[in-house]
């Protein structure tokens, strides 16, 4: 059984507290969707709705485009879990503008809450997951600047690293499982690419 106590919502919204327009947020399919939209929908805010494990490439690709804005990564476990990988790049490529932050409920939680690989390893056929540390295969990929957090005294320090730590910065937040509310972002993927130009770039 999972020890995470940290509620994901009041978490997020402290992390995106006064986001400017040098914030540019990219936020997994799932639960982290709806957190950033919860925490106020944005034009700079780019929510992916079905790409799954593309948030830890689009943030890197968008870092290493934009050096002189701040880019964000907040997405969940089974997201990252898609595109392993893409953490060998960052600590390839050493952005200093990006951070990740990955909201691990050890769960697909969008899906119904079966067991994700981070869940701890229980040995049964149903349901087990493999007690995989996010945070140790970030290390491992060669991000030097990893950690885990797990109570709320380190939370006021985990929202100063993601906004203003020199990157790659790789944060593993361990959140409890809750039946939240949706709070949806625009639908439309063309029209979120567009708002975000325009947001970024001004009129082309
Ligand atoms: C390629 C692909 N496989 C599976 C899905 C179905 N799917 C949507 S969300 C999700 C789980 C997401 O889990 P996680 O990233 O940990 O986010 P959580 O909602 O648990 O915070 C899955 C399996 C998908 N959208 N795309």
């Amino acid at each position: 059984m999972s020890k995470a106590t940290l509620q994901r919502r009041p978490l997020v919204k402290k992390i995106l507290d006064g986001a400017d327009g040098d914030l540019l947020v990219i936020a997994g399919l799932g639960s982290s969707n709806w957190d950033i939209t919860n925490a106020g929908d944005r034009p700079l805010n780019m929510p992916l709705w079905g790409a799954m494990g593309g948030t830890v490439p689009m943030g890197l690709g968008l870092a290493l485009a934009q050096p002189t804005k701040r880019v964000l990564v907040i997405t969940g476990d089974a997201d990252l879990m898609m595109t392993l990988s893409a953490l060998a790049t960052v600590a390839a490529q050493q952005p200093d503008n990006l951070a990740i932050c990955v909201l691990d409920n050890e769960k697909f939680g969008e899906t119904g809450n079966q067991a994700s690989h981070t869940s701890p390893r229980n040995n049964g056929p149903i349901n087990s997951g493999a007690g995989a540390d996010l945070a140790m295969i970030a290390r491992g990929c060669g991000i030097a600047d990893t950690g885990t957090v797990t109570e709320q005294a380190d939370v006021a320090q985990l929202v100063n690293d993601l906004r203003t730590k020199k990157g790659p910065v790789f944060r593993l937040v361990k959140v409890m499982v809750e039946k939240l509310e949706f709070v949806m972002p625009p639908q439309d993927g063309a029209h979120l690419k567009d708002r975000f130009r325009q947001a970024l770039l001004g009129q082309a």
